[in-house]
């Protein structure tokens, strides 16, 4: 499974979200990989992505990590499955990195999918961009690559 288009490392991105948000799959997906499921065990660095285990964001000694790992980022962003139940990030978070914050919807093709409480919960910690997608149907990749400078093969 491939995507249209290249990510081209004009903005490197940083993914964090709870575990099994979808972080990992979003990263191949945006990569052109075929998805296959590997646990995060530790700061991923790609070229172009910086992937984060979920325990970073859901353990509190470990958080503050991630918000230095953010200046090795261009463009932060906040992973939210879009079936998920309550949002571990807290109202107006994004202020605390000096880095552009975008807020991502994971697995929009999930049952039980409510993109639009999963969005207002994003915005509520300081998201003014949000990007809803599958890494599965490889819906919405596109507006993400294009935004962080992508550019198509074509
Ligand atoms: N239906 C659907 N399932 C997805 C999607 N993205 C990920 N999943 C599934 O969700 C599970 C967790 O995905 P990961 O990408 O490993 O999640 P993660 O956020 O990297 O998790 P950690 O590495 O533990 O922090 C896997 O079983 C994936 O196959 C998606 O877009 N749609
Ligand atoms: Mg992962």
């Amino acid at each position: 499974m491939h995507c249209d288009q290249d990510l081209t490392p004009v903005k490197k991105l940083m993914l964090i979200g709870r575990v099994a948000a979808g972080k990992t799959s979003l990263t191949q997906a945006l990569r052109g990989e075929a998805l296959h499921y590997c646990k995060t065990q530790y700061i991923n660095y790609h070229d172009t992505i910086i992937d984060t285990p979920g325990e970073y964001v859901e353990t509190r000694q470990l958080g503050g990590a991630l918000a230095l790992y953010a200046y090795e980022a261009d463009v932060v962003g906040l992973v939210l499955g879009a079936d998920e139940p309550y949002s571990v990030f807290p109202p107006n978070i994004t202020c605390l990195v000096n880095r552009e914050v975008i807020g991502i919807v994971s697995g929009i093709d999930r049952a039980g999918a409510d993109i639009e409480r999963v969005s207002r919960w994003l915005r509520l910690s300081g998201c003014k961009r949000i990007f809803p997608c599958s890494a599965y149907t490889k819906e919405g990749l596109d507006a993400i690559i294009e935004y962080l400078g992508g550019r198509t093969n074509e």
